[in-house]
């Protein structure tokens, strides 16, 4: 196997086909130290926190990631918990992404297959004939030719993978530009809160979500022509005030130790296959990030690829691997929605009567146990497969 991208994706993807004796080398054109300190992705549903712990890499998880039974959702006045484990049975964990990459990429470099940083001019060929190739120039500068059975194109949305697919003659895409962009801070704070807090306000959205019992990751709905600049962290915290605001509790303060803005969009691109050529994760979907999905659907994706992998390579079988695409798009399609609508019921935009809407459906599901049930079983996430 060539595994195109040291993401989440692709580090998982190598590890679950090294536990089925299936070699494979990953190639990424970052250094280890870029790769690991990308802050992103914080939930992990069930299925992700099993799935590392079956591939031996629960241990640091389950004793520095934090257990939630739920989420609050705020609109002025109301600070409502949905319960979980009463609702579906489940909870989530909170466990940086950059902590799920650290634990991959010291699990591949202690005796796992080749993990090449900084290569550059990777190049997927032949991808429609049973011996296809990735071309790539290794980190001392050096051409080299990688030859594959198989290769997964787990390279994110900017790699070279999916573009290939899109040459191919069935090829589509569909796309969403939200009209709003995320400002996020890390801060050493305490969270003020147990749970995630995910609050509407007039002023627009606001997420509470934290790393550790001393790091808070705090996230606000702006504009997506602001300037981080423009952003103070006296700003930022007043910001948050206003829009977290409930009687007798308050927002945690803390120095800022990181700051950006990330634009808000949906986008899924099918199939995720040609030939012999694989995508899963980022290289095939984005999600805006108000459902916490992006990082649990590459988790899913690799999940189902690993098992059709196993079974074309070993059995000769290409049962799975031709269904793999449908299967994982019908999750990515239900992701994709489930994001929309968080994202949607969320933010503000449009006018009063959008807001109406809005506050009408948060009321749904903060007194309807039907409709909490449906947000927490698709937060904490559906089957795979
Ligand atoms: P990744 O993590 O983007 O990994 C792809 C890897 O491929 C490498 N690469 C190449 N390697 C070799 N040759 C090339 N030509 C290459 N081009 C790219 C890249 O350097 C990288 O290491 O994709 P993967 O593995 O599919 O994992 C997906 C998740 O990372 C992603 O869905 C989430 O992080 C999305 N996301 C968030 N999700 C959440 O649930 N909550 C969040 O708060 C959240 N924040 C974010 C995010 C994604 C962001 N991006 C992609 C802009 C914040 C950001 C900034
Ligand atoms: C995060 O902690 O970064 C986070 C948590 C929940 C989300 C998005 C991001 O929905």
């Amino acid at each position: 196997m060539g595994i195109i991208g040291a993401g989440p994706a692709g580090l998982l993807l190598s590890r679950l086909l090294a536990l089925q004796g299936i070699d494979s080398v990953v190639l990424e054109n970052r250094s280890r130290d870029y790769v690991e300190a990308r802050i992103r992705a914080g939930i992990l549903e069930q299925h992700t926190v099993d799935t590392l712990s079956a591939v031996g890499l629960g241990d640091r998880l389950h004793r520095e990631g934090l257990e939630h039974s739920g989420i609050y959702l705020q609109y002025p006045g109301t600070r409502h918990k949905l319960d979980f484990p009463e609702l579906c049975g489940r909870t989530v964990w909170v466990y940086g992404q950059t902590e799920v990459v650290k634990d991959l990429i010291a699990a591949q470099l202690d005796g796992g297959p080749p993990l090449l940083f900084e290569v550059s001019d990777v190049q997927p060929e032949d991808v429609d004939t049973d011996s296809p190739r990735i071309r790539f120039t290794d980190a001392d500068g050096n051409p080299q030719l990688l030859e594959c059975d198989v290769i997964a194109g787990t390279d994110g949305f900017h790699g070279p993978s999916r573009t290939l697919v899109q040459e191919s003659s069935r090829g589509r895409t569909w796309e969403r530009t939200y009209p709003y962009a995320w400002l996020g801070i890390l801060a050493d704070a305490a969270p003020a809160t147990d749970e995630l807090i995910y609050a509407w306000h007039p002023e627009g959205f606001a997420l509470y979500s934290m790393r550790s019992p001393k790091v808070s990751r705090l996230y606000l709905q702006v504009d997506p022509s602001e300037k981080i600049e423009d952003w103070s962290d006296e700003r930022i915290w007043d910001a948050l005030d206003t829009r977290f605001a409930l009687d007798g509790w308050s927002v945690n303060r803390g120095p800022v130790t990181d700051k950006s803005i990330l634009p808000m969009r949906s986008f899924v691109s099918a199939p995720m296959r040609r030939g012999r050529l694989f995508l899963a994760g980022d290289a095939a979907h984005i999600v805006p990030p108000t459902g916490a999905k992006g990082l649990n659907l590459a988790v899913a994706d690799v999940t189902l690829l690993a098992t059709a992998l196993v079974r074309l390579l070993q059995e000769g079988r290409s049962d799975l691997v031709d269904a793999y695409s449908d299967t994982a798009l019908r999750r990515v399609w239900r992701c994709t929605h489930f994001s929309w609508f968080m994202t949607s019921m969320l933010h503000r935009s449009g006018d009063d009567f959008d807001a109406q809407l809005q506050l009408s459906q948060l009321e749904r599901v903060c007194s309807s146990e039907a409709a909490a049930r449906e947000l927490a079983e698709n937060y904490t996430g559906l089957p795979i497969g």
